[in-house]
């Protein structure tokens, strides 16, 4: 019986310069460029485990064990159904199946879910253009090619935006991020890309987004990792004044407190934060400081994650039965 499965594994992502609004909401198209990077829980791989698999058997499709709504708008299916015919033409009319399990992420998932199976399709469709293939895993995903990519990303363009990595992991190897997470539920970050662009400040974030990034670039090329988390703090604050002028707050009191200490810690030993759409607050540090930032987050929360940043998705597992 006819069965070829690949499995890909794929970071998640955070923000460097965040992602807020888009112009068009089913392609998830941004309004501005951005950037991002891939991180791992320190000592354990955090990422998603996506087979996909065309076979004769019939099967079912499972996101962590349980069943996907294929009807829903950001389902995986978005992905596999653009490549449906590519896929029947070289294997034959047959199911398509899409399993998935998050393996140690505490946020994030869904880029890294989106990328996993992007990285299946262009191995078994080789010949596919790979800008095209991250604008369909945008429609899963629209941060999806930080994840595709790994270690320091930047997304380029509107209308076909495109990722490319402009530092790989190993460059951030003497640096730690942890995860301070604050015990409240998580907003959908739609919240924030619906209401962002009705600000009349919007229009200034874009042109802020888009010279950051800019610079990222020259200091990324300067090999300034430290500039880099500070170019990301100055962001955080940047993204968080717009979603507070349109009611959506993300950053909660106890969150800001953190966020304001490690402001006036900075002037003792370099450390800096980054805010995303969740409900952490992100603090970066020298690896030999981590200690010391360790000690400042639990200050303000309980649960704390040590996260490093990570590389690239892969296929880590192929099966073809004929
Ligand atoms: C809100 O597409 P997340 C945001 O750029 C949207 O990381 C990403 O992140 C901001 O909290 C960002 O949904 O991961």
């Amino acid at each position: 019986m006819f069965n070829r499965s690949i499995q890909s594994v794929a970071h998640p992502t955070m923000g460097i310069v965040l992602l807020g609004g888009l112009s068009d909401p089913v392609k998830r198209l941004p309004f501005h460029n951005s950037a991002g990077i891939c991180y791992s829980l320190v000592g354990k791989d955090s990422f998603s485990r996506t087979t996909l698999t065309i076979s004769d058997e019939k099967m079912e499709s499972t996101l962590n064990g349980k069943p996907i709504d294929q009807e829903d708008s950001r389902s995986p299916f978005k992905l596999i159904n653009t490549y449906h015919d590519q896929i029947t033409r070289k294997f034959g009319e047959r199911g398509i199946y899409f399993n998935s399990v998050n393996e140690n992420i505490i946020s994030g998932s869904s880029d890294a879910g989106a990328a996993a199976l992007g990285r299946c399709v262009f191995s078994i469709l080789p010949d596919i253009n790979p800008n095209e293939l991250e604008l369909n895993m945008r429609m899963v995903s629209e941060s999806a090619g930080r994840s595709y990519y790994g270690g320091l990303t930047i997304t380029e363009g509107i209308d076909k935006p495109f990722t490319r990595q402009i530092l790989n992991e190993e460059y951030f190897k003497n640096f730690r991020i942890l995860s301070a997470v604050f015990p409240h539920e998580r907003k959908p970050s739609d919240d924030i890309h619906f209401n962002q662009p009705k600000s009349p400040y919007y229009k200034k974030r874009i042109e802020n987004a888009n010279r950051n990034v800019e610079t990222l670039k020259i200091l990324s090329s300067n090999k300034d990792i430290s500039g880099i988390f500070d170019l990301a703090m100055n962001d955080t604050d940047d993204y968080h004044y717009v979603n507070g002028l349109v009611n959506v707050h993300i950053v909660t009191e106890a969150m800001r407190s953190l966020m304001d200490e490690i402001r006036e810690i900075r002037k003792r030993f370099w450390i800096s934060y980054i805010v995303t759409g969740g409900n952490s607050v992100f603090l970066i540090t020298a690896k030999t400081d981590t200690e010391k930032a360790k000690e400042l987050a639990l200050n303000h929360t309980k649960e704390l994650y040590e996260l490093e940043v990570s590389g690239k998705s892969r296929v880590v597992h192929t099966t073809f039965n004929e």
